[in-house]
């Protein structure tokens, strides 16, 4: 974390202790450090190693859905086994600097809610849920070992229709009320930050622009620069789990 600037760390904290409303956005930078892969990193992101297009998209469903339930299986017991990072952790801890924070997040693993953050918006679904193909029936935690010795994917026991992950693929829209609740926080909040996206995927990577352009302070956090990058006023470069445990030791001296 040698990169890190003392000036810009204390920055950081005086215009969170400035600011009422409050977002953070996050993206699977955030819980790299609990183990969960990343998507776009040259050699560890899971598009490196997995085609988007096979796993990601109703195409690639319809084409073998065998293949995308065994896939988003093995991620479902990845993030279940893993924890939060004291990345999420700060994130929590700093709802006690703020007004009203929310955390605007395009991740599917639990993390910030397990992490104990109280205001949550999942923008891309949760991997923990499934529901069938239509989306009228929605089952929560899922539980990959009770479902062990049927077909996969399994039917909808309502409709008798193939279940899929309730994420959001490429070619989908977003949940209706999660994305305009976003956008309106975009618009009206004072403080944005940026927490491990690479900004490639809209529309959720339009959030920040957004709010730059309605006025808010916006601060990146991530060890490497973004598409976004130049939305920001300034970046903290480094891990999240790094860098947001100092903002947090820098607000709490000045209380
Ligand atoms: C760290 C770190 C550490 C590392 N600490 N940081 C406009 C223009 C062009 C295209 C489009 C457009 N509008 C819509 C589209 C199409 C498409 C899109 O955006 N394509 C682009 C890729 C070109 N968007 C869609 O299809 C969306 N739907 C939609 O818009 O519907 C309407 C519509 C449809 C069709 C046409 C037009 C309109 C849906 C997008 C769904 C995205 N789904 C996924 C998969 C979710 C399920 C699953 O998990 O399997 O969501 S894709 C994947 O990318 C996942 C993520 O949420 C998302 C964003 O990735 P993220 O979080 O930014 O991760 P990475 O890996 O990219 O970056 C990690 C970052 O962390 C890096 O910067 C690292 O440096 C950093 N990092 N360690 C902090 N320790």
């Amino acid at each position: 974390m040698s990169e890190l600037n003392p000036e810009l760390v204390e920055r950081t904290a005086q215009w969170i202790a400035e600011a009422g409303v409050v977002v953070v956005f996050t993206g699977a930078g955030v819980s790299a450090e609990s183990g969960i892969p990343t998507f776009r990193e040259a050699r560890s992101g899971l598009w490196a190693k997995y085609d988007p297009m096979r796993l990601a998209t109703v195409d690639g469903f319809l084409n073998d859905p065998r293949l995308v339930w065994e896939w988003y299986a093995y991620r479902r017991k990845l993030v279940r086994e893993k924890e939060p990072n004291p990345g999420h952790v700060s994130i929590v801890e700093l709802e006690g600097w703020a007004d009203e924070l929310t955390v605007i997040t395009q991740n599917v693993d639990s993390l910030h809610h397990r992490a104990g953050s109280t205001n949550v918006i999942e923008l891309h679904g949760n991997i923990t849920r499934v529901k069938c193909f239509n989306g009228s029936h929605v089952y929560p935690d899922w539980n990959d070992e009770a479902g062990k010795d049927v077909e996969l994917p399994p039917l909808c026991e309502h409709c008798a229709q193939l279940l899929r992950p309730d994420v959001v693929w490429f070619g989908e829209q977003l949940p209706a009320g999660a994305l305009e609740e976003s956008f309106r926080l975009a618009e009206s909040c004072d403080l944005m930050l940026v927490v491990g996206t690479s900004g490639n995927v809209q529309p959720a990577a339009s959030l920040p622009a957004v709010a730059r352009e309605a006025g808010a302070r916006v601060i990146e956090v991530n060890p490497e620069a973004s598409e976004i990058t130049h939305t920001a006023h300034f970046m903290l470069r480094g891990a999240s789990g790094e860098v947001l445990p100092e903002v947090v030791r820098e607000l709490r001296k000045r209380t």
